[in-house]
């Protein structure tokens, strides 16, 4: 087999990431990370004010991961404690969007705070690399 073209995906994240609200990273533009193995949780603190609608999606490389079922996410976003989970998306597609198997999740902040954005893989056995896109809005 010819490896010559393939390129290391970078990933930013950096383990342990795995427990809101003290181990996870702060989120950052471009973030990326490796499921692995298949129960690891990453998880990205973000700012938001009350009101503010926190939306976070998980993408493939471009590879269609996501459509062939190789990158089949889920997305939890708890609340400033930490441990109180504010919304839950396994499949985007699930909620009338184009993203496979991927995941997208819209919440409203309930308070003005770090909130956080957990991935992990849903079902067993699954381990992937994915981008993790957060907006503040
Ligand atoms: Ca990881
Ligand atoms: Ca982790
Ligand atoms: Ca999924």
């Amino acid at each position: 087999m010819d490896t010559s073209d393939c390129t290391e995906i970078p990933l930013t994240e950096v383990e342990p990431n795995d427990t809101p609200p003290d181990e996870v990273n702060v989120f950052a533009d471009g973030y990326s990370g490796a499921i692995d193995p298949f129960d690891d949780e990453d998880c990205v603190s973000v700012s938001a004010t009350s009101g503010q609608h926190i939306v976070a999606d998980t993408r493939d490389f471009g590879d269609g991961a996501c459509d062939a079922l190789e990158l089949d996410s889920e997305i939890t976003i708890f609340g400033t404690n930490g441990t109180t989970r504010i919304g839950n998306n396994d499949d985007a597609d699930g909620d009338g969007g184009t993203l496979g198997f991927c995941s997208h999740l819209d919440v409203t902040a309930n308070a003005t705070g770090d909130f956080f954005v957990c991935v992990t893989s849903h079902g067993a056995g699954s381990r992937f690399v994915y981008q993790l896109l957060v907006d503040v809005q």
